[in-house]
């Protein structure tokens, strides 16, 4: 009993002070360690040990690493991400030179038109009152892809994905409520802002799983994302995924709006075809390029998987510590979900030694996540819209990490 009472009376006194220490400075978990005086209770912020961000692209030194010369494009630090989803204010933004619009909710329309019974106009508050859904999706941009030289950290190669909770109302209400009339086989989903960034999309993806959200992890979609509406469309290349929207035009074809362009004529895509859909990918986001490890000794590898085809779920991961000899199936952690990230992770004793670290996914439809040199292969002459290659990262043996694509 004696140690008990002692180890409980320590336990006492130490609470007592903290309650003094806390009565003397004024409700300290109040405040904003940062910023103080300012009042974190109403939104709160995290802590100022946490230094996590996201890295801006678009000006000139990185311009060429993403390609868009107006960029308002940051990467998310998936190198730094914990579990499935990715925090709102690190999500990466896309924008093509558009800084996000100023649209008050209050006076936001969507309009549902074009090859339609009844013409529809909804306003936030009646989108809000009808039955909503809430899933968990990734986006991913197409200029999402490893590459040698340049790009050095996991970021830089793989940041232009995430993963959210997105809630709103299923597109396929949406349209049956205006009546979708025949003839019917592509949707136009319409932006807000200066710059139209219109995209098409065929009918039958829309009506299957496509969704007009208003909701990101649990509360409004953030302004780069689209405030206040945005089209999420699972599995799709990121640039289907219409933000500040305004309309859906339901039409007879796909047309090709200027942004849906390179997808339509580059990439040796010839046949005029369209690849909306993303390829099994996985990337080990640590040990990962950029990364140091402290000391020989255990290590738990993870990273993310993730596809766009089939029905979007991600059956196996397998690492390879030996460059690509022999592969070890990773374990999946719950949640498995259709079209989101998915984690694995697989333990790892470090030798101190040269190791080539890579990992390899395969969906259940089957596909498996190819080699640089086999994507290379399946896309000539001029390689593929998707970037869904192994990223092998080369660990040296002072514990840098290196990009070994
Ligand atoms: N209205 C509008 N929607 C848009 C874009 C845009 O510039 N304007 N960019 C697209 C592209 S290319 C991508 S990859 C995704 C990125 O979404 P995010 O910025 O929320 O990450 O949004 C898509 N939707
Ligand atoms: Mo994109």
């Amino acid at each position: 009993m004696a140690p008990k009472r002692a180890g409980r009376r320590r336990f006492l006194t130490e609470s007592a002070a903290l309650i003094g220490l806390a009565a003397g400075t004024k409700s300290l978990s109040a405040q904003n360690p940062e910023a103080p005086g300012k009042d974190m209770m109403p939104y709160g912020e995290r802590s100022r040990f946490e230094r996590t961000a996201r890295i801006r692209l678009g000006n000139k030194v990185n311009m060429s690493m993403h390609g868009d010369p107006n960029g308002y494009d940051a990467l998310s630090p998936i190198g730094e991400q914990i579990g499935i989803i990715t925090p709102s204010a690190v999500h990466f933004i896309s924008s093509h030179g558009n800084p996000p619009p100023d649209i008050d909710p209050a006076r936001h329309r969507l309009m549902i038109h074009g090859l339609v019974e009844r013409p529809l106009i909804y306003t936030m508050e009646e989108l809000k009152r009808l039955p909503s859904v809430s899933r968990i999706y990734y986006i991913e941009c197409l200029a999402n892809r490893p590459s040698p030289g340049e790009k050095k950290t996991v970021d830089d190669n793989h940041g232009l994905i995430s993963c959210s909770e997105w809630t709103g109302v299923p597109v396929s209400v949406l349209l049956k409520e205006a009546g979708v009339k025949p003839g019917a086989h592509w949707v136009i989903g319409e932006s807000a802002e200066a710059q139209r960034t219109s995209r098409s999309a065929p009918l039958e993806k829309m009506m299957l799983d496509a969704l007009v959200a208003y909701g990101q992890n649990g509360e409004a979609i953030r302004p780069q994302q689209g405030y206040p509406l945005r089209l999420v469309i699972p599995g799709f290349e990121g640039k289907y995924h219409v933000k500040w929207l305004k309309g859906i035009k339901v039409v007879d074809r796909p047309y090709i709006t200027y942004w849906e362009h390179g997808t339509f004529m580059s990439n040796g895509n010839t046949k005029g075809q369209y690849f909306m859909e993303q390829g099994p990918k996985s990337v080990i986001t640590f040990p990962a390029g950029g990364q140091k490890l402290t000391g020989r000794g255990y290590y738990t590898i993870v990273g993310f998987a993730w596809t766009g085809s089939g029905s979007g779920t991600i059956r196996r991961v397998e690492v390879s510590i030996d460059g690509g000899r022999t592969w070890n199936d990773a374990q999946l952690q719950q949640p498995v979900l259709p079209y989101a990230l998915t984690r694995f992770q697989l333990p790892w004793t470090w030798n101190g030694g040269e190791a080539v670290l890579q990992s390899r996914c395969t969906d259940d439809a089957g596909q498996v996540q190819p080699t640089a040199a086999e994507q290379a292969k399946f896309w000539a002459p001029m390689g593929g819209p998707h970037g869904n290659m192994i990223q092998p990262w080369k660990v040296t043996n002072d514990g840098q990490v290196l990009n070994a694509l």
